[in-house]
């Protein structure tokens, strides 16, 4: 069934209360898929958010909503004395049936949030005092959930950020080559295959236990986080599907990816593309300021690195579905794949140029 029309079956099975309004799409996230309701009681309106689980890259989604559901009531009771509580932590609304999904007539799983308004969200960062606030979320982030016994946690995706598996993934997707694209990539698989060691030293510290197990969210792009739109703090922290025991250098790394560029994501102009050095100096000074006082010497001494590690391993991902046909990600166009593949290319490249100057 389409997306569209599914929503507007399944959303009345949750408790929400009103006259539904209407129902608006959102494409920002590349997995879910992401609708907007508007409800009116008594004249006052709210919005709630309803997503399809994506099955083909979350194959337990109740098991994604048991992690959501513990992960979001332990933050709750960290920011229950903040007068913007509600906004602070995602809220997840249950069914009539009280569990924290619904699913409809095609087995789909749906789950329905209190849709968080006046906040801003970015592809690519504004300014400076953003990337500050980005880095003092993230770790705030970190740090509320440092007390969270992570054996708890589902393994929503096993060795997410594995390189090594990834690296797997390419080698199976080339030999495949089911669309013919290989030939057309050379030199993006002659860049990753030269870097592929190097990449996978973050991963292989983590498993030796060299970097310590916490519970990270390691998904921590810039529209996964929401901004108040007069102060710029990051006030919240969403899409927590990826919530799982990990290493911090995950979130760096990908906070690193999406704040430091240029460009956006999927700039196909590449000469727009470079590391931004002055975000990267403000958004790791708002991280350390709330992340200084739990980090280990190889924890620090890796969140640079983690920049490049993490762009390489979208760079691998990216082409790995491009050449694999286009069955992971959501792609707007043809090549959406191969374009968001080249940028996180060009971003290492201006890295390495950039890396020595601090
Ligand atoms: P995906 O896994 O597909 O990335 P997300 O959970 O990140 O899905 O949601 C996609 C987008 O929807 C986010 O980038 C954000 O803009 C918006 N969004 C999701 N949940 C909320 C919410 N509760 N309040 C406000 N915006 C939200
Ligand atoms: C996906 O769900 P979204 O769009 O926030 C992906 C991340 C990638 C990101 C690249 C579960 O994130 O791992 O870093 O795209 N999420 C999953 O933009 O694979
Ligand atoms: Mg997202």
């Amino acid at each position: 069934m389409d997306n569209y029309k599914a929503a507007e079956k399944v959303i009345g099975n949750f408790l929400i209360d009103g006259e539904l309004e209407k129902i608006k799409v959102n494409t920002q996230g590349h997995i879910n898929s992401t609708f907007v309701s508007t409800f009116i009681k008594d004249g006052v309106r709210t919005k709630y958010t309803h997503q399809k689980i994506n099955r083909n890259v979350f194959k337990n989604p109740k098991e994604v909503m048991e992690n959501i559901v513990a992960v979001t009531k332990h933050i709750e009771e960290k920011v229950s004395s903040f007068p913007d509580k509600d906004r602070r932590v995602l809220k997840v609304i249950f069914t009539k049936d009280n569990l924290p999904y619904y699913i409809d007539e095609d087995g789909e799983y749906w789950r329905t949030y209190i849709f968080i308004e006046n906040v801003n969200t970015y592809d690519k960062i504004p300014s400076v005092n953003a990337a500050k606030n980005l880095g003092k979320g993230i770790g705030n982030f970190q740090r509320q959930l440092s007390d969270f016994d992570g054996s708890r946690l589902n393994i929503t995706i096993p060795h997410f950020h594995d390189m090594n598996l990834r690296y797997r993934q390419l080698d199976d997707a080339v030999k495949a080559d089911v669309k013919g694209r290989c030939a057309q990539v050379k030199a993006e698989l002659d860049f990753l295959y030269a870097n592929k060691e190097r990449g996978c030293r973050i991963w292989d510290d983590f498993e030796k236990g060299i970097l310590p197990n916490r519970v990270t969210h390691n998904d921590t792009k810039m529209n996964n986080v929401l901004f108040d739109p007069v102060s710029d703090e990051a006030v919240c922290v969403i899409d927590l599907d990826t919530i799982m025991p990990g290493t911090i250098l995950f979130d760096t790394g990908d906070m690193i990816r999406t704040a430091c560029n240029t460009a956006e994501e999927d700039e196909k102009d590449l000469s727009k593309v470079s590391f931004y050095a002055e975000m990267y100096k403000s958004l790791i000074g708002g991280y350390m300021e709330s992340a200084d006082s739990f980090l280990t010497k190889e924890e620090r001494e890796g969140i640079k690195e983690s920049g490049r590690v993490i762009t390489q391993i979208m760079a691998v991902r990216f082409l790995t579905d491009y050449i694999a046909g286009d069955v992971y990600y959501h792609t707007a166009y043809d090549d959406h794949n191969l374009v968001r593949c080249r940028t996180q290319l060009s971003l290492i490249k201006s890295m390495d140029e950039q890396w020595g100057d601090f």
